[in-house]
């Protein structure tokens, strides 16, 4: 009930597109809280204690979409520790059952943003991140199964949604500001 007058825009688009560089642009300006829930989940993993680290280590690993019991959790836990009321939820729902439960059980979602991006830039684009991330899944074999289970199972929840006019379509082909020039009149006509 505490979260049921809150605004969520879930951030979607396929692995390295750029939904985390632009959601700080996005909290900079529109005062939203940014909760990436692939960030909450490495968080929860390294937390000592969890129950879902090994769990959580390995799917990420494997470019596998962690149960989603796990991640809602998560999600409602930080939404009503912030205390806020405007949320973009970045790299979630990454499959169908998960939007559903999320709107049913936490809140609907006002629309989604969806960053469109050919594989081949994501990937140049995690190589190179991959240099110095430390992440467990920016390298080759992980990335590769993360296209797939983006082009597979998260996609479909786009096109659900675009289904229902509830998509803003964004390329993020270009470079990160001129990608925000776009996002960012997307917002202003929508919360300024
Ligand atoms: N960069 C960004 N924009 C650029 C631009 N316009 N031009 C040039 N370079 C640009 O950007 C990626 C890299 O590209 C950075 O180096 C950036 O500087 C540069 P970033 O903003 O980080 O892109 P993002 O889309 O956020 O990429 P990310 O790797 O975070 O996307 P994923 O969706 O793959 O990762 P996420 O953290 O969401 O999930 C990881 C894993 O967690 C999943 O594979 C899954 O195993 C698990 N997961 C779940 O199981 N459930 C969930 O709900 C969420 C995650
Ligand atoms: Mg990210």
């Amino acid at each position: 009930a505490a979260l049921k007058d809150t605004t969520v825009i879930f951030v979607l688009g396929g692995p390295g597109a750029g939904k985390g560089t632009q959601c700080a642009n996005l909290v900079r300006d529109f005062g939203f809280v940014h909760l990436s829930a692939g960030d909450l989940l490495r968080e929860e993993q390294q937390r000592p204690g969890s129950q879902y680290g090994e769990l959580i280590k390995t799917y990420i690993r494997e470019g596998k979409i962690v149960p989603m019991e796990v991640t809602i959790a998560l999600l409602e836990n930080a939404m009503l520790a912030s205390g806020q009321k405007r949320f973009l939820i970045d790299g979630f729902p990454r499959k169908m059952d998960q939007a559903l439960k999320f709107e049913e059980q936490v809140v609907p979602s006002k629309f989604t943003l969806y960053f469109e991006c050919p594989e081949e830039v994501m990937l140049r684009r995690l190589m190179k991140r991959g240099e110095t991330s430390g992440r467990a899944d920016d390298n080759i074999e992980s990335i590769k199964k993360r296209f797939r289970v983006f082009t597979e199972t998260s996609y479909p929840v786009i096109e659900h949604y675009k289904k229902d006019g509830k998509v803003h379509t964004v390329s993020c082909v270009d470079a990160p500001d001129a990608v925000y020039a776009n996002v960012k009149n997307i917002f202003t006509n929508l919360f300024k």
